[in-house]
């Protein structure tokens, strides 16, 4: 090494080094304000997740309490019994048109012809299918003690996926949202490989290396940049896969934080009621 060519690498360790990097290469600067930028984020992001307390005390539910908490996920088989389930289904069936998405009556309707899916806001208009979702304390209790206080329903449709073999937008392995989201479906049609049953990774809402990057990306790029993706680096991690299959009936409850992804249909309509609880966002007509 000539004596110029040292005293190059002597001062490129000194901060009037990294002040000549931090100008002459785009990159180093990059990385320095995304640093920044992840820092800030990430006290938000830590004040946020500190306010969300669970008290199991607050639910009835306590094995399905525990089992989100370990699992991410718990299925419940004959939530409702035969008739509670045939009074709901009785309701949902004189939906003219919603089994196969034209649905054209008064209530909130998204239909997604591309996804094959649609899905119906709930009101009284159909009391046996309100009582089990908007009306179900137990329910909105479970969610409570898993979040805390401030936990909150925000959102309860009626779901029909109808369109076989459609490659609906869910199946990219994804979870929801940076902060607490809470889903439970109760399933009006049995739901197994052919029918549409989600994946659940087991496990997964907790302990997941790359979370908080793709938090971040979540928050700061658009919803097109930041969707879900391939099951490349999810496979890498070794989840367990489980299909969270279940009769008419059967109500499952998943911490949406853990990563999941929707299956295609492969024959008939798969129905179900779906609860969405949050800790911020106000009640209003969903989809998904
Ligand atoms: O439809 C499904 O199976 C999964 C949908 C989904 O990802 C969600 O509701 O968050
Ligand atoms: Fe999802």
């Amino acid at each position: 090494m000539t004596i110029v060519q040292k005293a190059r690498a002597l001062l490129a360790q000194t901060a009037l080094g990294d002040l000549y990097h931090y100008y002459k290469v785009p990159r180093v600067r990059a990385k320095y304000h995304l640093k920044k930028s992840m820092d800030a984020f990430q006290e938000e992001y830590d004040s946020y997740w500190a306010s969300v307390n669970s008290d199991r005390t607050l639910t009835t539910m306590k094995e399905q309490f525990d089992d989100i908490q370990r699992n991410g996920f718990t299925i419940v088989e004959n939530y409702i019994d035969q008739i509670q389930l045939a009074a709901i289904r009785s309701e949902v069936d004189s939906l003219e048109g919603f089994a196969n998405g034209q649905y054209e009556g008064d209530l909130t309707f998204t239909n997604r012809p591309d996804d094959g899916i649609c899905a119906l806001s709930i009101d009284q208009s159909m009391p046996e299918t309100y009582k089990v979702s908007i009306g179900n304390e137990d329910l909105h209790g479970l969610a409570r003690a898993l979040y805390g206080c401030k936990t909150r329903l925000s959102g309860a449709s009626l779901l029909n996926k109808y369109g076989v073999d459609k490659i609906d937008s869910s199946n990219a392995p994804h979870w929801d949202d940076w902060r607490v989201r809470l889903k439970s479906f109760l399933y009006l049609s049995d739901v197994d490989e052919e029918h549409a049953a989600t994946i659940y990774c087991k496990g997964s809402h907790k302990d997941l290396p790359w979370r908080f990057e793709k938090d971040f990306c979540s928050v700061f790029m658009s919803h097109e940049a930041s969707a879900g993706g391939s099951w490349w680096p999810v496979d890498a991690l070794g989840f367990e896969k489980v299909l969270c299959k279940g009769k008419a009936g059967a109500l499952v409850i998943f911490d949406t934080a853990g990563i999941h992804a929707g299956t295609n249909l492969k024959k008939d309509n798969r129905l179900m009621i779906m609860n969405m609880y949050t800790t911020h966002l106000d009640f209003t007509h969903r989809a998904f």
